[in-house]
């Protein structure tokens, strides 16, 4: 059987990269010492890329694969793909949703709870001799019953939601319209509105064009110094300056991120503030969901020259 030569853009966890190498001819565009070199050198044979939600295919790369059929990303996330170049050549485009949606929930939801109730300073008052030195660790905020705004209610934004129930948590939400299947949950057009009247807001949406910097300076105040600014998305829908500027004057209360401009080269504002919780963008990243993305990354590609449906496609 034919093993079509596939451009890898990053590196997968070891039980993928020997399933990946047994069926397909795999060139390590991430091992490259001259990436623009390696890419003149094999793009004219590679007919897929193998990539991951934050890496994406830019239109150089694409366009440095003049036989390229199909892009499989190992993520939910494919705003780091140029879907006008793919939609250009009629390239298709798999994503791998589903798998990963509860994971990313768990985490949103846990970047809330240990941000309000100061877990992170907690465990360093025990650690350091404060709480046998300075007695009682200083009081922080409660979450049950509070009110939490979901910043787009798809696939992770709905799991978020339906997990804050168990914290009787009032939950609304803010879409493009409102959704039927959350009649549970009210619906509030304005983000900014959506952010006045919540202590939590959760960023949940897929990023686009169209979100970028949805979360805005007007977004951010309307927050406020009590609130909670969580993302779980991407960096991307923050004005990243904006909430710097925020967290450093106490305009707003804290926030709780996993994603960032330039990751993993943070902006280094953020490394001394004591009111943000820093993640290195591993909501899916627990074993039983990287090997379930990984499955479906290799499945869509075989699908694709097996000349059947793709299991889940984007493009
Ligand atoms: C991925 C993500 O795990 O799903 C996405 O789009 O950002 C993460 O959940 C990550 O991209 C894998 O490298």
């Amino acid at each position: 059987m034919t093993r079509h030569q596939i451009l890898q853009v990053g590196p997968y966890p070891e039980w993928d990269e020997v399933p990946l190498n047994e069926a397909f001819v795999i060139h390590r565009y991430f091992d490259a010492a001259d990436k623009s070199a390696f890419l003149a050198s094999v793009g004219p044979s590679i007919r897929a890329i193998a990539t991951r939600g934050e890496l994406g295919a830019n239109r150089a790369m694409i366009e440095a694969c003049p036989s390229l059929e199909v892009i499989s990303v190992y993520g939910v996330g494919f705003d780091a793909v140029d879907l006008a170049a793919c939609r250009e050549r009629g390239i298709r485009v798999t994503n791998t949703p589903d798998v990963l949606t509860n994971d990313v929930a768990d985490l949103g939801v846990a970047m809330m709870l240990c941000q309000s109730r100061g877990m992170i300073g907690a465990e360093t008052w025990v650690r350091d001799g404060s709480w046998a030195a300075k007695g009682l660790y200083p009081l922080k905020r409660r979450v049950w019953g509070r009110r939490a705004g979901i910043l787009g209610l798809g696939r992770i934004g709905f799991e978020v939601a339906k997990r804050l129930k168990g914290f009787d948590l009032e939950v609304a939400y803010s879409d493009v319209a409102a959704k039927d299947y959350a009649p549970d949950w009210e619906f509030i057009a304005d983000p900014v509105a959506l952010a006045a009247r919540s202590d939590f807001l959760f960023v949940t949406l897929a990023a686009s064009t169209a979100t970028r910097h949805i979360v805005g300076r007007d977004v951010i105040a309307a927050l406020g110094p009590e609130g909670i600014l969580i993302n779980i998305s991407r960096a991307s829908n923050i004005d990243e300056a904006a909430l710097l500027d925020a967290l450093e004057t106490g305009a707003l209360g804290s926030a709780a991120l996993d994603v960032f401009e330039g990751e993993p080269a943070l902006n280094p504002r953020f490394i001394d503030l004591p009111n943000v919780l820093l993640q290195p963008h591993h909501a899916s990243g627990t074993i039983e969901t990287r090997k379930a993305m990984g499955k479906l990354v290799r499945d869509n590609l075989s699908a694709h020259f097996a000349g059947q449906p793709l299991l889940t496609p984007v493009l």
